[in-house]
């Protein structure tokens, strides 16, 4: 008996830089998500099926199962927690780093060195509050879902707390990076129960994705 195996990704960067990948394992995803509406796209391999899901939503899926496995940014795994997830590689792509971002004109060394609260805000809560806890900054978080940039120009936070990859967005807001706080790029997930009872084809995978990883 064949068993389905179903891979979680996200529209956009992800899918497109999984490609690669998926083709290294012999398959190929047989819809474009950009011009499909569907939410489930056939593979050439008819074991094998993707599920399109919000980007923070691919651990969750992993986690319990909805889907055996998926590729998600080291970003959302840290806030996900990780739990119940088995994470064999790092994909070394949809690489960018999460930096803190103020407005130009606003000096925030000066607001460090001085001991002031600084109200920040983020998606990214849990890296945020270690971060700013590690350097011990007092910071009052305000979690955003979107458009994180707007923040310290409508004067609702002071600093943001976002992904950078070109730096381009921070330009064009008039907005400036001040700290790094760490690389990112998107790692493969496993959930843990498939792994022992889908072992031979999820292994052939992992394998097949880690032969074309770059190395170093
Ligand atoms: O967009 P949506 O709200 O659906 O979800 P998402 O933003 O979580 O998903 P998606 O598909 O945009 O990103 C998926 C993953 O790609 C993220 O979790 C990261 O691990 C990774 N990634 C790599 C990025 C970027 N590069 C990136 N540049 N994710 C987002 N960005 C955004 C960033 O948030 C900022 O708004 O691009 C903007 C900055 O880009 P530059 O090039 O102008 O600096
Ligand atoms: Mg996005």
């Amino acid at each position: 008996m064949t068993q389905q195996i179903t891979l979680a990704l996200s529209k956009g960067r992800i899918f497109e830089e999984t490609l690669p990948l998926l083709a290294a394992a012999g398959i190929e995803v047989l819809e474009d998500p950009e011009k499909s509406r569907k939410l489930i796209l056939p593979t050439s391999r008819p074991e094998v099926r993707v599920v399109l899901v919000r980007a923070t939503d691919v651990p969750t899926y992993v986690q319990y199962g909805g889907a055996d496995l998926g590729v998600a940014g080291k970003d959302s795994l840290i806030e996900h927690g990780g739990q119940g997830l088995f994470r064999p590689l790092d994909l070394k792509i949809a690489k960018c780093r999460v930096s803190v971002a103020v407005r130009a004109d606003f000096d925030y060394r000066e607001a460090v060195t001085q001991g002031s609260r600084l109200k920040v805000a983020t998606k990214y809560t849990s890296i945020a509050r270690d971060f700013f806890a590690s350097k011990g900054v007092h910071v009052d978080l305000i979690k955003l879902y979107g458009s994180m940039e707007l923040a310290p120009l409508t004067g609702l936070a002071d600093a943001i707390v976002d992904l950078v990859s070109t730096g381009n967005t921070l330009k064009a807001n008039n907005l400036v990076e001040v700290e790094q706080i760490m690389d990112i790029s998107s790692h493969l997930v496993v959930n843990q129960a498939a792994l022992k009872l889908k072992q031979a084809p999820l292994r052939r995978i992992i394998d097949a994705f880690a032969s074309a990883v770059p190395q170093g």
